[in-house]
């Protein structure tokens, strides 16, 4: 397909955290509402409504700078629990008309919408018809562009904000986006906008007919891709994001360490963290998986499967034992370990299989003790509440504890 047929949009929600915040308190409604930390812990805004905006107000102000030139502001904490409660249901209109939506952030998304036009009318019907759902169902505005590519569809979505639609025609690239200053290029910050400035590049349109080897020649490899990218050329395709295959951790030692007990100590904590993270994620696995790498980064993978998906710690940490027992010689310098879950599943979509002639009830104790654990570590921060290790091993001078 001609690259110039594609119809991606780029959807970016107005002042998210705050129009969230506005949305369920109408009283916040029409007034300048900025979300950030506080001034005593030297916060910074996430974001200020439009009206705050027009005090100069914005993201990444440091807070009290914010109460400097908004003293009448209504100043809220950040509660990301709510925006990405509304995150998935702005992401789940979106899944209605393609499956090809890439998240950018809680709020962006690109949508490759050249196949859906078949079954929900033209690009531009459906970008507004995501514009109306966002306003009827959410009741919040998204600002859409729509173009034939992911660059100039994010350049679109900036044009016309708050509540915008802006579409950029391949024939308009000339008109809508060359007078546009060179800053706006997506990879051109600072230091390159200044570079390319100071040669009298100010537009992308200058940057656009400029001699590709030359910029190549100043900026690398960069130079070309701008330079291409500038003039309507950008092929990279929507990628949605596939579901992570497995949760690993890994960690390397200031110092080579040779000793199983401290070893497998380290992998009790790294087992730990991986089955919290498969629980707060809503995810199980079967296979468990060891990684040792030696000093001359020689690096060993040893696998078990076990019978039935988990999340929880003893089952994982008890296959990591054992894989290590089958695998280390005590005695040997390690450079890293690491511990993976993977063959992962949904927790929701795992079919319990009742062990009939088993006792589940240490599997059930084991699953209440990890819910309560994880309930309280999110609730007073990652580390308040930890298994407590019996170490069995010897110490530097052989004895037994
Ligand atoms: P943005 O889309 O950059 O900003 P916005 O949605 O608040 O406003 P608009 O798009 O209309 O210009 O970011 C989305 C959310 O991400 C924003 O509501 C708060 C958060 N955020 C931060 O926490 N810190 C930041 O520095 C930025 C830029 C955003
Ligand atoms: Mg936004």
């Amino acid at each position: 397909m001609d690259a110039k047929q594609r119809a991606i949009i780029h959807i970016d929600m107005d002042a998210f955290y705050a129009a969230v915040e506005q949305r369920d308190n109408p009283e916040l409604q029409g007034k300048p509402v900025i979300i950030g930390g506080s001034v005593e812990s030297r916060g910074v805004v996430s974001t200020a409504s439009y009206e705050a905006r027009t005090y100069g107000v914005h993201s990444a102000m440091p807070m009290a700078e914010a109460h400097r030139l908004c003293p009448n502001g209504i100043y809220l904490p950040v509660d990301m629990q709510k925006y990405r409660r509304v995150s998935q249901q702005i992401m789940g209109i979106f899944h209605r008309f393609t499956p090809e939506v890439e998240a950018i952030s809680l709020d962006e998304a690109f949508l490759d919408v050249t196949a859906s036009q078949r079954l929900f009318g033209t690009a531009e019907e459906i970008g507004y018809a995501i514009k109306g759902l966002i306003k009827t169902e959410l009741h919040l505005t998204a600002s859409v562009g729509l173009s034939y590519n992911k660059f100039l569809a994010k350049l679109a979505s900036d044009m016309d904000k708050p509540d915008g639609f802006y579409k950029i025609a391949p024939e308009e690239l000339e008109a809508k986006v060359w007078p546009l200053p060179v800053r706006r290029m997506m990879g051109v910050g600072g230091k390159t906008a200044q570079l390319l400035e100071g040669m009298g590049v100010r537009t992308i349109g200058q940057l656009a007919n400029m001699n590709a080897g030359l910029l190549e020649h100043i900026l690398g490899k960069q130079g070309l891709v701008m330079h291409e990218v500038a003039n309507g050329m950008d092929n990279r395709p929507v990628e949605p994001v596939r579901e992570s295959k497995s949760v690993g951790r890994e960690t390397t030692f200031p110092q080579d360490i040779g000793e199983q007990y401290v070893l497998e100590t380290i992998l009790f904590t790294l087992a730990d963290d991986v089955c919290h993270t498969l629980r707060t994620s809503g995810l199980k696995g079967k296979t468990i998986s060891i990684k040792i790498r030696y000093p001359d980064f020689r690096s060993i993978t040893r696998a078990v499967t076990l019978d039935s998906y988990t999340a929880s710690f003893e089952p994982v940490f008890d296959a990591v034992q054992q894989l290590m027992r089958d695998n280390y010689q005590d005695g040997t310098p390690v450079r890293l370990i690491g511990v993976t879950v993977s063959s992962l599943k949904k927790d929701d979509e795992i079919i319990e299989q009742p062990d009939l002639f088993g006792d589940d009830s240490r599997k059930v104790r084991q699953q209440e003790l990890n819910r309560v654990m994880d309930k309280i570590n999110a609730r007073y921060g990652g580390d308040t509440v930890h298994r407590a290790r019996k170490l069995t091993g010897r110490d530097k001078n052989g004895e037994l504890f």
